[in-house]
């Protein structure tokens, strides 16, 4: 059996969850604590980040995107891999989540939240467009660069949900909205109790 080792809020793990779903490959999800990683997740992959995705076979895919595109590979009844802008999601993992993580968590990297508020709205700028002009951002349809970005945007929305509502962003609002209004997001957002290993059997009573 395929097994994920994920953690509910993580954004990669998301993303990860998003595309296994669409592709309907069967896996085992083991939800695990950031803070308490499971010995087995650490020995398939020792760098120590989630998602991991471990298949039958013993092979042992440790990026988020490439879990995306292996499912994606196997089955794609949406034909997300038709949208897959690497250039769009390496300006989100890179320059957008790096300005994310100094406005979301001020006190953990010494940095200024508005001055990296401000430099990660304008990196949205370029997707209020691309969704101005289309539903999507690779056009008609969710693809997998929806997918891979979503889970970034709703954590910077969440930061200050006000703030951000009264942006002028109404493209990428309702795309927004409409992502996390769907039955794919609710059902990659189910709560998971944390996975442990069954104990060993209980060893025979001695005489
Ligand atoms: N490039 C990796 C990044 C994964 C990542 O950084 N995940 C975070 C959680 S959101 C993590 O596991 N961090 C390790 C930790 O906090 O101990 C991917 O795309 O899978």
């Amino acid at each position: 059996m395929t097994i994920l080792y994920s953690f509910r809020r993580c954004p990669y793990a998301i993303r990860a969850r998003m595309a296994l779903l669409v592709s309907g490959v069967a896996y085992e999800h083991r939800e695990v604590r950031l803070r308490d990683k499971p010995p087995e997740m650490l020995a398939a992959s020792p760098k120590g980040t989630v998602p991991v995705l471990v298949l039958s076979d013993g092979q042992v895919i440790d990026e988020s995107l490439d879990i995306m595109r292996w499912a994606l590979d196997r089955n794609d009844p949406e034909h997300w891999l038709a949208g897959d802008d690497t250039g769009l999601i390496a300006a989100n993992d890179g320059a957008f989540k790096h300005h994310l993580d100094r406005y979301k968590y001020p006190d953990r990297h010494a940095s200024d939240p508005l001055e990296h508020r401000a430099a990660a709205l304008a990196l949205l700028a370029p997707l209020e467009a691309r969704l101005a002009a289309a539903p999507w951002l690779c056009g008609d349809t969710r693809t997998l660069t929806d997918a891979a970005i979503t889970p970034f945007v709703r954590q910077f929305a969440a930061v200050d949900r006000e703030w951000f509502d009264a942006q002028p962003l109404p493209a990428l609002q309702r795309w927004l909205a409409l992502q996390l209004a769907s039955p794919l997001f609710a059902e990659v957002m189910r709560v998971h109790e944390q996975w442990r290993a069954s104990p060993l059997p209980d060893a025979p009573a001695r005489e």
